[in-house]
């Protein structure tokens, strides 16, 4: 069965931040720092999806997607990250599994999608290798309440965007500034997804996938720096992140580091544990070209003729093609089947004077994105899965509450709910679908 989701992640949908026992994680931190986000913004009440869920799940029945991707909040199961369990937390998925069994929806739980517990930052987060089986004990803790009921887990949500944004540029959560410094960040989170892979499976997980965010590359010219760069910028952005896993060995990082301290002997083969699915997350392409002066192996050339989501993202849907049949070129048979894990766009979506959301544009992005994904299946990729980002307009990180990506209006307000048209458009397009495809 294709699945098609709408996808969603703890922090930014689920509020009920300090209740039934949740602990603190470090979004919670760094949103309140001052000037971290946009208009000082935190995910505190998000969309109460934690109170609200049951009407949210009313409205996944009703675009009648068969599948969702949600995270689990480590810190709402552990609260301190390791050691003693919140039973509040645990039932809260496990109540949320079952209800989405019930209509028919497959839950696929993401177990860390950047809401590291604050406690497990102190020790160092991901540039302290002990974090890495730590997650995997909590990767354990979980399935051995859901892996009778779960039908695909995913172990990471982009650990590029988590180590880049994070740890290098410290434009999220944890707010560390270390350039180059990060990769160890990278290194533990693909170790802590090996050992999970491992745990999961002992606790009679059926399906295991990573979800990394890719991004075609294009030189800024056909002149040999422009094409270095790319290449340096593909090694970090792509196959940092999926050559060890599919492969069992790192890319040639000398362009960003003299020597692999992190890496222990056996590290490889365990980050190489073999998997079932290949999670894709795909908004954009990336345009390099050489660095003007030193530092970073490339510079970002932008991209131009293409029209721009609110972001500023180029929409290039035939992106998604390529991404998805250079992955096939460059791993062939050890490329697992993919799901597109994440794809939609952010949009100043205004309410009309009758209510509706008209966000015409957002319609034509899925439209041609689906379209995108099933030339890639014609031309042979194995694609089994297309989760839509997102299902509500939610906590979008340091831009706060300013980037609408949802099918759904939110009036973070009153906490109303207003399917947009793409969600009408959306619910049209599946019911037309025979979900084998
Ligand atoms: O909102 C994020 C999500 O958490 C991870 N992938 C990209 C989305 C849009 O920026």
């Amino acid at each position: 069965m294709f699945l098609w989701g709408t996808a969603t992640a703890a922090y930014q949908i689920e509020g009920a931040a300090a209740e039934d026992g949740r602990g603190v994680s470090v979004w919670d931190t760094f949103s309140h720092e001052p000037g971290r986000t946009r208009d000082g913004h935190t995910g505190d009440v998000a969309c109460d999806h934690y109170h609200r869920w049951p009407e949210d799940l009313g409205l996944m029945s009703g675009l009648g997607v068969n599948a969702y991707r949600f995270s689990i909040a480590w810190p709402r199961v552990q609260p301190l990250g390791t050691g003693e369990v919140n039973a509040k937390g645990l039932d809260f998925y496990e109540r949320l599994v079952d209800a989405l069994l019930e209509r028919g929806i497959q839950p696929v739980p993401t177990l860390f999608h950047w809401d590291l517990p604050q406690a497990l930052e102190d020790r160092g987060g991901w540039l302290n290798r002990e974090i890495s089986e730590i997650f995997a004990e909590y990767a354990s803790t979980v399935a051995e309440r859901l892996a009778d009921r779960v039908p695909l887990w995913i172990t990471l949500n982009e650990p590029f965007v988590h180590m880049a944004y994070g740890y290098a540029m410290g434009v999220h959560a944890p707010g560390q500034a270390l350039l180059t410094g990060a990769l160890p960040a990278a290194h533990h989170q693909l170790l802590g997804h090996g050992l999970a892979v491992r745990a999961l499976r002992a606790a009679g997980a059926r399906q295991v996938a990573i979800t990394n965010n890719c991004t075609p590359v294009w030189p800024a010219s056909q002149e040999e720096p422009d094409l270095r760069a790319a290449e340096a910028y593909d090694i970090l952005h792509n196959r940092l992140f999926n050559d060890p896993v599919l492969l069992g060995k790192y890319p040639d990082l000398s362009a960003y580091t003299p020597a692999l301290d992190f890496l222990h002997d056996g590290d490889l083969e365990i980050i190489s544990t073999p998997i079932d699915a290949l999670g894709v997350n795909y908004y954009n392409p990336t345009r390099i070209a050489a660095p003007a002066a030193d530092g970073l192996p490339f510079a970002d050339a932008g991209i131009t003729g293409h029209p721009t989501t609110a972001f500023g993202w180029p929409v290039v849907p035939d992106g998604l093609r390529e991404l998805l049949t250079g992955l096939k070129t460059r791993y062939g048979s050890a490329l697992p089947p993919i799901h597109i894990t994440e794809n939609g766009c952010s949009q100043e979506d205004t309410v009309t004077e009758h209510g509706t959301i008209e966000d015409e544009g957002r319609i034509a992005y899925l439209e041609a994105h689906i379209a995108a994904m099933r030339r890639a299946m014609a031309e042979g990729v194995d694609v089994r899965g297309y989760f839509v980002w997102s299902l509500l307009d939610n906590f979008e990180w340091a831009e706060g509450y300013h980037q609408r990506f949802g099918l759904v209006h939110v009036d973070f307000e009153t906490q109303r709910r207003t399917p947009k048209a793409s969600y009408s458009w959306l619910k049209a397009f599946l019911e037309g679908q025979n979900t084998d495809t």
